[in-house]
């Protein structure tokens, strides 16, 4: 049976935007109808879909008000798209503000739409702390019909934060085989200037704080101490001049690439041998699943959802936050073993098809839309 499903998440650069907007396009390959209702057209939605619709939704400044009143726009178009469209589902990313929204949107309409509710770690992890905001991300996860949370630590974390009175079950992220996958662009390393003898490492995130890049950067001088190497940093945010100072600091200007925000991430991660991911917070790490699928093994940390991506001493390594001499130890060993690396390489690539695969995780979505449907 076709089924309506609407899609919220925040529409910018970001693992849960790109989860979603993937995940609504999978869906509308098999037949089912999408509708998108957010502030911007996903960014990853670059393609044609005769049956993926895009509801805009205009948060205008008025004088009265202090603040544009994002919530309060978004739940009116939510409740009219619900009602026009008579959605079967209403998926949405992030407990607060997007369950509640829809929570409102539903009440408004008298509709017996189905609330799916995604968590992915920012606002549990990051506003779960806040205890204004505590009962309000409770309300949201209770009231939503059905949850989920990209891995099984935030399932527990959620546990322990918010105590809600509702199951939490894990489905994990996925990538989409089609775009990540092992490409010839060895063209880009004569661009950026990398020599035949120099390994290649990477880093991509949206230099947040709790991605902690400085150790990242800190893990690079050490291991290309001892192994000619370069490093890609791919991404914008808040701590790009803390780490470009850093990089200066410690004379490796001519070793560290900027990059910036970049889209064709599949490109990058084939020319690379190793990919770093040292956050002090991180609910999954969608980075190192993209970069696995291209055969590019992880350094991860011990936390939050990472031990679920990378299997430490087969996919790649972990080590505790901060650790950054155990990193580069790590580092070394894999760069400067080909045969260990090739083993690593292909045990990643494995583990991204069979526990990641797009096909098994959108069919996990499906069965708890069809599963409330049936109710
Ligand atoms: O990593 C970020 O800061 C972006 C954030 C988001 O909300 O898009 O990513 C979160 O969701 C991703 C998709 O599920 C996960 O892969 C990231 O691990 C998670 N980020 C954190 O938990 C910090």
């Amino acid at each position: 049976m076709k089924l309506k499903i609407g899609i919220t998440c925040y529409p910018t650069v970001g693992g849960s935007g790109v989860i979603a907007t993937e995940l609504g396009k999978l869906l509308a390959e098999k037949g089912h109808e999408i509708h998108f209702i957010s502030t911007s057209l996903p960014f990853r939605l670059n393609k044609m879909y005769h049956n993926v619709y895009y509801h805009q939704v205009e948060v205008n400044s008025y004088s009265v008000f202090q603040y544009p009143p994002y919530d309060l726009a978004l739940a009116s178009k939510m409740a009219e798209v619900i009602q026009r469209e008579n959605l079967d589902i209403l998926h949405v990313h992030y407990a607060i503000p997007h369950a509640v929204c829809a929570i409102l949107a539903k009440q408004m309409v008298k509709n017996n739409v189905k609330i799916v509710t995604t968590l992915h770690g920012t606002d549990i992890t990051v506003l779960g702390e806040d205890p204004s905001l505590t009962n309000l991300i409770k309300y949201g996860i209770e009231q939503s019909d059905v949850v989920t949370a990209v891995s099984s630590s935030l399932v527990e974390q959620t546990k322990e934060l918010i105590d809600p009175d509702k199951e939490i079950r894990t489905v994990y992220n996925f990538i989409d085989e089609r775009d990540y996958h092992k490409m010839d662009s060895s063209y880009l390393r004569t661009e950026y200037g990398i020599e035949e003898h120099e390994k290649v490492i990477i880093h991509v995130s949206n230099f947040r704080t709790v991605k902690r890049v400085t150790d990242v950067v800190r893990t690079f001088q050490l291991t290309a101490e001892q192994v000619p190497a370069k490093l890609l940093l791919v991404g914008d945010g808040p701590e790009v001049t803390v780490v470009l100072k850093l990089v200066r600091d410690l004379g490796i200007e001519e070793r560290v690439l900027f990059l910036g925000k970049q889209d064709n991430l599949a490109e990058l991660y084939s020319i690379s041998d190793l990919i770093l991911l040292l956050s002090e917070k991180e609910s999954f790490g969608l980075v190192l699943l993209e970069a696995m699928a291209c055969g590019v093994p992880g350094i991860g940390t011990n936390i939050g959802g990472i031990p679920e991506v990378i299997v430490d001493g087969e996919t790649g390594f972990l080590c505790e936050v901060g650790d950054v001499e155990t990193a580069a130890a790590h580092a070394v060993k894999l760069l400067r073993d080909d045969h260990l690396h090739q083993h690593f390489s292909n045990a990643s690539f494995r583990r991204v098809h069979e526990t990641f695969g797009s096909a098994f995780i959108t069919a996990q979505y499906e069965a708890i839309y069809r599963q409330l449907l049936v109710r």
